[in-house]
């Protein structure tokens, strides 16, 4: 281990403190003057232990060169100020080194950075690791997957230009010397927006023959799906550039031309079923039909994915559905027609978005020779804690995902430090914080949680509704402490709480939800015509994405909910990062409007208590707040007992126990590790710090009197 000059970089700076666990007091108009001081230097790193809180800059800084890379290639942590390569080179090499599985999570609001800074990470291990022809293969597949699943899986929304909607966790695979050989991605809940970059970059990006015959017209403002936001003339994206990037990450990667073209056609399909129009065809019956009132696009729509016009009409405005044992087909009126053209359009794009992860995951995965043999370096970029001002059934399902995180967050550190205690023989002391698994447990419980109601009000027959599963919620979740609706006798008084919504104590803060819409979106039904239809098209990719549309899937079993789903994958992905030595980063977005240099305290506020920072430094502090290897403590302190100075010839260990002994510290605020000091309070750090300045100017002094003396 290299030890270098400024070796405790958390005074070095001095633009606060470098480690918000040596605030002192640690309250939080302290942290958050702290991570504005830092701010307006341009320091946008901070961490907590080893946590690294990342504020956007919203301006390019010149954090990211080459050169910075190689300043922090295997150096200690705390020898340079924070930065994400610093824990990622300290990720990679207890990996690489000790064979532990890491993974980075990373979090934060929507605009903070969480993808930017999963692109630093990535970009940091591809320039650290190893070179060579099978490998720069690996490493540039690895990397041209960003551009691709960008395209196809951000859009501009009001909060970012370049929001993911999706959560996204990658396994990067290495072998044991540490270079990468692969890797697998898993997404979490594609959130169905139409705005998806990939479709103004196609209209832009494809010449006019190849438009065409995607039966397409240029301009984004002839498709429905696109003009609607108001945002047509898309800002700073250069889509034409763009397109190509994609188009040619895509090959990279391994998508045959056909492959890239079924996709292009699938695209189109969407668009031109965005500008299917339906009229109101009263029936005699006295019940309301719809028909397709521009049939053109339909029948260009049936072209292009290879089917027959009539099918693909008919399930367009009818319904099948079965009535005491008989199929019986009934028409969709206008509203229900829409609604499942609508529910077509989000089917296809998000099942064509995990066709594409898939195919994806099948070029990068590590080859057999090497599997089971692999180290990994996991990385989640994923929507943190999420309050708007009306919640729903998505705001619901993110916040479940992140009290989850928070979850493991608090187990892992603790277990982590708990480890540590007893690697270097320490005993351990116990800590108090707030355990969310009650949260949790409202939440997912088997057939009691708030998921498992929901299921069963979307499966029960019957007359169910939003407001159905509100009564069901206040019958059986009104005693739970973090549950809160105006139905509850103890929240009657409660006059911020409306009728028709329920109020979740998360650990991050109180989130009103609005039932509206929560049976609909957990459903997600698409009606079996419509899938039937898909799966009789002689397009390609169609047959992969609909099966529950084979004929022979006679069977009337219903596809998981979207909650029951998410439920899984939250599962999954706990296992997985349960299973890995976690690092993290906590992104916080400094203003609303994109700009540079503007630190808005009302909003950092907001995020810190969301993001649980406080409770993050409670715990980090809980035992010993600071600790550090005997020789780089006995280097920095080493002027301050006569024993130590100029030269400690003994065990570092001995030589830290004398500096501690002059300064009269009492032996409650430290303890003597196997490699390491451990020191209780941040104090005496402070003390020793001024002390050690103290000492540094009387010995100047001596040694200036001294060489006037000789002289
Ligand atoms: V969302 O939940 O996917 O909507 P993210 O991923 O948290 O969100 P993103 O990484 O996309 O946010 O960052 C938003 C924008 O902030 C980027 O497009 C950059 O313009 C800007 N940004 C983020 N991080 C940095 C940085 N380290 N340096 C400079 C940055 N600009
Ligand atoms: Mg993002």
């Amino acid at each position: 281990m290299a030890l270098h000059q400024g070796t405790l970089q958390i005074f070095e700076n001095n633009v606060g403190v470098s480690d918000a666990v040596l605030l002192d007091p640690v309250t939080e108009d302290a942290f958050l003057d702290n991570l504005a001081a830092r701010f307006n230097k341009q320091q946008i790193y901070t961490y907590i232990g080893n946590v690294v809180i990342s504020v956007n800059p919203y301006e390019k800084l010149p954090l990211y060169t080459h050169a910075v890379i190689e300043e922090y290639r295997s150096r200690n942590i705390y020898e340079l100020p924070p930065h994400i390569y610093a824990i990622t080179d300290d990720a990679y090499r207890s990996m690489r080194d000790k064979n532990l599985d890491q993974c980075i999570i990373i979090s934060g609001e929507s605009g903070s950075g969480k993808t930017e800074a999963s692109k630093v990470i990535m970009q940091y291990v591809a320039e650290v690791s190893g070179k060579g022809r099978d490998i720069d293969r690996v490493k540039e597949q690895l990397l041209q997957s960003n551009p691709v699943l960008e395209a196809f899986g951000n859009a501009k929304t009001t909060r970012n230009d370049n929001s993911s909607r999706f959560g996204k966790y990658m396994d990067i695979e290495f072998d044991f010397k540490g270079d990468p050989v692969g890797g697998v991605i898993t997404n979490s809940q594609n959130q169905g927006e139409r705005n998806f970059h990939i479709f103004y970059q196609m209209l832009q990006g494809l010449d006019p023959t190849a438009l065409s015959e995607l039966k397409l017209v240029p301009g984004v403002e002839s498709y429905s799906f696109l003009n609607k936001s108001g945002c047509v003339d898309v800002d700073a994206r250069d889509d034409v550039g763009d397109f190509q990037v994609v188009q040619n990450g895509m090959e990279i990667i391994g998508f045959s031309e056909e492959e890239r073209n079924q996709v292009l056609q699938l695209l189109a399909s969407i668009l031109k079923l965005g500008n299917v129009q339906f009229e109101d065809r009263p029936n005699e019956d006295g019940t309301d039909g719809s028909d397709v009132v521009n049939i053109k696009e339909v029948e260009e729509v049936s072209q292009l994915l290879g089917c027959s016009l009539d099918i693909l009409s008919s399930a367009l405005n009818t319904r099948t559905v079965a009535v005491r044992g008989d199929m019986v087909k009934t028409d969709l009126n206008v509203a229900d027609a829409m609604y499942a053209r609508t529910a077509l359009c989000k089917a296809i794009y998000s099942r064509m978005f995990s066709w594409l992860i898939t195919r994806i995951n099948d070029s990068i995965k590590v080859k057999e020779n090497l599997a089971n043999r692999t180290k990994v370096m996991g990385v989640l970029d994923i929507y943190g804690f999420e309050v708007l001002e009306t919640n729903s059934f998505e705001q619901f399902i993110i916040n479940y995902c992140n009290e989850k995180l928070q979850q493991i967050f608090i187990e892992l550190t603790l277990k982590e430090e708990q480890e540590e205690y007893v690697k270097e023989g320490i005993e351990w002391i116990h800590v108090d914080y707030f355990n969310n698994s009650v949260i949790c447990d409202l939440i997912e419980k088997n057939n009691q949680g708030i998921l498992a109601l929901l299921d069963e009000e979307c499966l029960r027959p019957g007359n169910t509704s939003d407001s159905t599963f509100l009564e069901k919620m206040d019958t059986r979740c009104a005693s739970h402490p973090h549950y809160e609706s105006r139905k509850c006798k103890k929240n009657q008084s409660d006059k911020t709480l409306p009728h028709e919504a329920f109020r979740l104590r998360h650990y991050a803060g109180n989130v009103l939800y609005q039932v509206s819409g929560f049976l609909d979106k957990n459903n997600d039904l698409l009606f079996r015509d419509l899938s039937q239809a898909m799966y009789q098209c002689s397009h390609p990719l169609l047959k992969h994405l609909f099966p529950e549309g084979r004929p022979s899937e006679q069977s009337l079993k219903r596809p998981a909910t979207t909650g029951s789903q998410f439920k899984v994958s939250v599962t999954e992905l706990m296992k997985n990062l349960g299973s890995k030595n976690p690092n993290y980063i906590r992104c916080i977005k400094p203003n609303d409007f994109k700009k540079e240099r503007d630190f808005d305290l009302e909003i950092v506020k907001h995020q810190v208590r969301y993001l649980g920072l406080m409770e993050n430094v409670r715990v980090r502090r809980a035992g010993y707040a600071f600790r550090q290897v005997y020789p780089q403590f006995l280097f920095r302190y080493k002027m301050m007992a006569e024993e130590t100075w100029p030269h400690w010839e003994g065990e570092p260990r001995e030589g830290v126990k004398k500096i501690l002994e002059a300064q009269g510290v009492s032996q409650e605020e430290y303890a003597f590790g196997k490699t390491k000091i451990f020191i209780r309070n941040p104090r005496l750090l402070f003390d020793m710090e001024e002390r050690r300045r103290q000492r540094m100017q009387d010995l100047a002094t001596l040694i200036r009197a001294q060489w006037l003396g000789w002289k």
